[in-house]
């Protein structure tokens, strides 16, 4: 299997050297293959790209929107020819289920298929002034220069969330992807400059480690070459980066952590919602933001959701992400290895359920029906955990990984509070055949995105996604919604009348009769 060599690129060069080290990443399925070999670079790197991105962006903003707007199209088809090829590379890098990751790739030519037209809108207004001979107007300026550092768990399509309509509006880039991520970030960058024709220095990106990337970000804010960031990760770390942002006086946009409800009703099609906390649960072995946390469960349905659900997750196929099977491995050991600290917070109060043992898969400890050798990478066993409440640390924490607990609830009010106990508020969902309790729920839930008899995961990639409380500072993503990200209002005004009219004071005023009464 080919092994690339990755490093960060800044101005349309390959950084040579590798001033943060090296790292290899490795094929979580199969351990000893090497996916890429990836240089990292230190913040003075990160600091050096923002100021590349800063020299760019003037020239890049003069470009018509609309000329951008068909850079995104070709951007899109670019990524469509190579569609497989990139998704490939997905599967073996980070591990997720071809399908899927041909559906991650999707979402970016979806994206650019959204956002090309953009290119020909990117609408103002015009405003009637309160006076003759004057007239109002909105335009949207793009911000500046984006520091976007994403996760790896959806390596290209959620990097794609924030580059393509920040290029669209004429901002320039400095991606920091996930480092275990590295060869499909690469390959994504590299379709994204030749397929829009990019100038140098439109779109840098550079590979370092978490900490290098705060001090280097920090370093970009304060000098001044930074004007917006975009953070997908951690609620921990995205508290971190939306304080740096603040203190500049800027506010991020924070894509973070999760720990999505569903609700399942009394009168809920068991089937559905079994098969929706089947993938919402275990799809992508847990490992997406907007997987499954808690099924909440009406007490009438509960023993019956829970018999099938566990049945379901016992036979569900794992393992070789080539084969056809529910879930992979993890994407990354240190995922496996903070999934197995959520693993100790079962308590002798839950009951246990799903598979024929906990933790990682391995010859002692097998799992049925396996598929490939799952000694040669980083898998683990799906779990469930019944009787889960909260104050259990399994209830109010988000458990990256395969580990959904259950639940029960007597009222409808008592299902929303139970969902909005973590407080998170990224996806939520219900189950229920009674339109009444599906918009009471989306009306309680403090989530960002609601499903109705669907999974938490798998928002479409033209709606607005974020999330509230832990899940996000109310930034939104996608589709139009995200065009507030990456522009800034500007307001005109302009007096044709040849005098100065002075707003509020010279306005003139119709007489109205307030005596009248019928
Ligand atoms: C994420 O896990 O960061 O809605 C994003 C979904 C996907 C995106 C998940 N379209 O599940």
């Amino acid at each position: 299997m080919d092994q690339r060599s990755v490093s960060s690129v800044i101005a349309g060069r390959p950084v040579t050297g590798a001033p943060g080290g090296r790292i290899q990443s490795a094929n979580p399925a199969r351990l000893h293959e090497v996916v890429a070999d990836v240089a990292l670079g230190d913040a003075a790197l990160l600091v050096t790209a923002a100021r590349a991105a800063r020299d760019a962006q003037q020239a890049w903003a003069d470009v018509p929107a609309p000329v951008r707007g068909r850079a995104i199209a070709h951007i899109g088809r670019l990524v469509e020819d190579n569609k497989e090829a990139l998704a490939k590379l997905v599967t073996r890098e980070i591990g997720k289920p071809y399908p899927e990751a041909l559906g991650e790739v999707q979402e970016i030519i979806d994206t650019c298929d959204f956002f090309l037209g953009e290119g020909r809108r990117l609408y103002g207004q015009t405003v009637p002034s309160e006076m003759p001979d004057k007239q109002l107007f909105t335009f949207r300026n793009p911000v500046g220069t984006v520091a976007v550092i994403t996760a790896g768990n959806f390596p290209v399509a959620v990097p794609s969330w924030y580059i393509v309509p920040a290029l669209l509006c004429g901002n320039t880039v400095v991606w920091k992807p996930a480092e275990y991520s590295a060869a499909a970030a690469a390959a994504m960058h590299e379709l994204f400059v030749r397929g829009g024709g990019l100038p140098p220095g439109v779109f840098n990106v550079v590979y370092a480690d978490g900490p290098t990337t705060f001090a280097g970000l920090e370093q970009a804010l304060d000098a001044g070459l930074i004007d917006k960031v975009g953070f997908t990760g951690s609620s921990e770390v995205g508290a971190a980066i939306g304080g740096l942002a603040g203190r500049h006086l800027q506010s991020a946009c924070l894509e973070l952590g999760g720990k999505n409800p569903m609700v399942v009703t009394a009168n809920a099609d068991i089937d559905l919602a079994v098969e929706g906390a089947l993938f919402g649960g275990f799809g992508t072995a847990g490992q997406r933001c907007t997987s499954l946390g808690t099924v909440i469960c009406h007490e009438s349905v509960h023993d019956e959701f829970l018999t099938r659900f566990a049945e379901a997750t016992t036979a569900a196929p794992v393992g070789d992400p080539f084969a056809d099977v529910l879930y992979g491995p993890m994407i990354d050991i240190k995922f496996a290895e903070r999934f197995e600290q959520f693993l100790g917070w079962i308590g002798p109060h839950h009951k246990v359920m799903g598979s024929s043992g906990i933790g990682r898969i391995t010859a002692a400890n097998p799992r049925a029906g396996f598929a490939g050798d799952p000694a040669a990478g980083i898998f683990c066993h799906p779990t469930i955990v019944d009787g889960v409440r909260p104050g259990d640390e399994i209830f109010d924490g988000e458990t990256f990984g395969p580990l959904v607990g259950v639940t029960t609830y007597r009222t409808l009010d008592q299902a929303v509070e139970l969902a909005n106990a973590p407080g998170y508020g990224l996806s939520s969902s219900i189950y229920t055949s009674d339109a009444t309790e599906a918009f009471r729920f989306r009306r309680g839930v403090s989530a960002g995105m609601v499903s109705v008899n669907n999974s938490t995961s798998g928002a479409e990639a033209h709606l607005p996604f974020g999330g509230n409380g832990k899940s996000g500072n109310g930034s939104r993503q996608s589709g139009q919604w995200v065009l507030d990200q990456f522009t800034k209002w500007q307001a005109l005004n302009w007096d044709y009348s040849g005098r100065l009219q002075k707003a509020q004071m010279d306005v003139a005023e119709l007489t109205p009769d307030r005596d009248f009464r019928l």
